[in-house]
């Protein structure tokens, strides 16, 4: 998900371009204000934290972009080209290293596990907006 700031700065592009360049396969995209009750949902296992008011009142406080993308190890893969949760101590090279500057701003989030990924998908997307097709490119990106 490109998170309110990202979208606000204008880097929409630049990060759809980088998953896009990377080889996944981008199978569903929307952009959506996020609610309230989507966002307590969304963060439920935070519920308890300190930061958790802030976390909600920030993902919902401008329109985000909800992707679900594919690929031979899909999630792990996200999370490289992310980085760290605080971009200060992320990756030059990665979103987050390369695009953020406090780790309540931090530009993106994407899923930890595949049992995350599918709860996430679930809330943010129907069944029929998720696109089942071949990318051209596939038998070159996988030996
Ligand atoms: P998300 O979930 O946004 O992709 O981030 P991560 O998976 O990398 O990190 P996380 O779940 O541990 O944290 C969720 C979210 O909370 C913010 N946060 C986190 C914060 O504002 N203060 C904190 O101390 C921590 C740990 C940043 C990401």
């Amino acid at each position: 998900m490109i998170k309110p700031d990202a979208v606000q700065r204008g880097l929409i592009g630049e990060i759809v371009s980088r998953l896009e360049k990377k080889g996944l396969k981008i199978v569903a995209m929307k952009m959506l204000n996020v609610s309230r009750e989507l966002a307590e949902k969304h963060y439920a296992e935070h519920r308890e934290k300190p930061f958790f008011e802030s976390l909600v009142s920030y993902i919902t406080s401008a329109p985000v972009v909800a992707m679900v993308v594919e690929g031979k190890n899909a999630v792990k893969v996200v999370r490289t080209l992310v980085g760290a949760t605080n971009p200060q101590e992320a990756l030059p090279g990665t979103i987050r290293g390369d695009f953020g500057m406090d780790i309540g701003r931090n530009v993106i989030h994407a899923s930890d596990s595949l049992e995350s990924a599918e709860r996430e998908i679930s809330l943010f997307f129907k069944p029929e907006e998720i696109v089942e097709y071949n990318r051209i490119d596939e038998d070159w990106l996988y030996e």
